[in-house]
């Protein structure tokens, strides 16, 4: 298979044949598929072969692959310019236009990447406060930054490798990992260090530890005891944003950060991210403030112009609802067809994003999450594949679903896994 050839000459070159771990398929075995062409809900392979496409480059490909209106955005801005490094009123458009969508943005910086966005929101949490402490979640997943690849998900746990090498012990010292929806722990940590907390980073629905959604009081147990302690609340929104709900998943959950990162979706798939959120906190960044952020490519005009188009369209009435009914289907299809057969699997989603368990239902915790049968997943994963499903090549990371999918994409999705979950008994 070219495939095979083309990941054999990647690894004489490239780590692992990848320029991020997951796609390297090293948890669920077997070849990496080179991709040359998409569109729609498809991806055609090396080999010429077609799958229907879970993956959505990982979150951005909401509207599908290849919509026409973004690619001919996208085509006109680089008509123009690649990259000025200087300002343009289409980054004042992009960020207008987030503040509008999501309320809680006061002010907004673009960035290259969800790393970056979670990166400074981190620093400027640090330097709005003058405290050192961070709390994350174990098995939230926030990006490469030293101060989050603390028990982080993702990659960093498929591969077991949570707490990344390379991060000095003084560094992760200044991160406390709780365990997700534990809200007592939340306050337990706040009544003893509350003044030592710079700031909580928190994915409002979990999806890097596969699928797992927020316990009810959790959200607003971490939103209170931040505000009682003078820490920021950062919701890191780079997955959730746009998939959840229009304005989030602090819309559909109702809780007010005191800073938003985003990414994927609002670049359309080129590299964009943001950070936003209270005005007197954003300030802090350079120039206004002390706290450094810089980049290059920040607000590239080609990213900002695929962004634009993206939200144009989806912000369409109806259009993210539209998608999650698409997704219920699908899981609830699953499900049906899991149970024919008697296979322990369970499967949830929220918005456009879902999960996928083999395990008797939705894991609520990390540590349900590593319940799961890992070897059934894998299983799973390349009967599929054989099949022309495209799932995600981890049992660690949640799944995706487009404007483009439609009932054909569901059927055929389903007739696959009949005969995956039947290859299973
Ligand atoms: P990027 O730096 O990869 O653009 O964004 C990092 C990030 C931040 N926050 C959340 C909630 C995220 O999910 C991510 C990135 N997500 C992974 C998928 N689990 C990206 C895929 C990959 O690492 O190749």
């Amino acid at each position: 298979m070219k495939n095979d050839s083309l990941f054999e000459r990647a690894q004489r070159v490239i780590p692992g044949g990848v320029n991020s771990p997951v796609r390297a398929f090293r948890a669920v075995g077997g070849t990496p598929r080179f991709f040359e062409r998409a569109a729609g809900a498809y991806l055609w392979d090396a080999d010429g072969r077609r799958y229907i496409d879970y993956v959505g480059s990982w979150g951005p490909m909401v509207l599908g692959h290849t919509h026409p209106a973004v690619v001919s955005a996208v085509q006109a801005a680089a008509a123009r310019a690649l990259s000025y490094g200087a300002p343009t009123a289409e980054e004042t458009l992009l960020a207008e236009r987030l503040c509008e969508l999501v309320p809680s943005l006061e002010r907004v910086r673009l960035v290259s990447s969800g790393t970056e966005a979670t990166m400074t929101a981190i620093r400027l949490a640090r330097g709005y406060t003058s405290r050192k402490l961070i709390v994350k979640f174990e098995g939230c997943y926030h990006g490469h930054a030293d101060a989050l690849l603390v028990k982080a998900g993702s990659g960093a746990l498929t591969f077991g490798h949570p707490s990344s090498a390379g991060v000095p012990e003084e560094t992760a010292a200044h991160t406390v990992v709780l365990n997700y929806n534990d809200a007592a722990q939340v306050r337990e940590l706040f009544s003893r260090q509350g003044k030592e907390i710079a700031g909580v980073i928190v994915e409002p629905v979990a999806g890097n530890m596969n699928l797992v959604l927020p316990a009810a009081g959790f959200l607003e147990v971490v939103r209170e005891e931040c505000t009682r302690h003078g820490a920021v609340l950062i919701l890191d929104e780079v997955m959730t944003g746009f998939r959840v709900a229009l304005g989030g998943a602090q819309a559909r959950y109702g809780i007010r950060p005191d800073l938003t990162t985003l990414g994927k979706v609002i670049g359309g798939g080129l590299p964009l991210g943001a950070l936003g959120g209270r005005r007197d906190i954003m300030e802090k960044l350079a120039p206004l403030g002390p706290v450094y952020q810089a980049g290059t490519l920040s607000g590239n005009p080609i990213a900002v112009a695929a962004g634009l188009a993206t939200l144009q369209l989806v912000v369409q009435p109806r259009l993210l609802e539209r998608i999650a009914a698409t997704t219920a289907a699908l899981v609830e299809g699953l499900a049906a067809e899991a149970g024919k057969r008697g296979v322990a699997f369970s499967s949830q989603s929220i918005g456009s994003m879902f999960g996928l368990y083999f395990r008797d239902a939705p894991p609520r915790s990390f540590a349900e999450v590593m319940q799961c049968d890992r070897e059934r997943f894998n299983r799973f994963f390349h009967a599929m594949l054989e099949q022309g499903i495209y799932l995600a090549p981890s049992a660690y990371e949640a799944g995706f679903v487009s404007a483009a999918h439609g009932d054909a994409e569901i059927d055929a999705t389903l007739a696959a896994a009949r005969k995956a979950f039947g290859a299973l008994t």
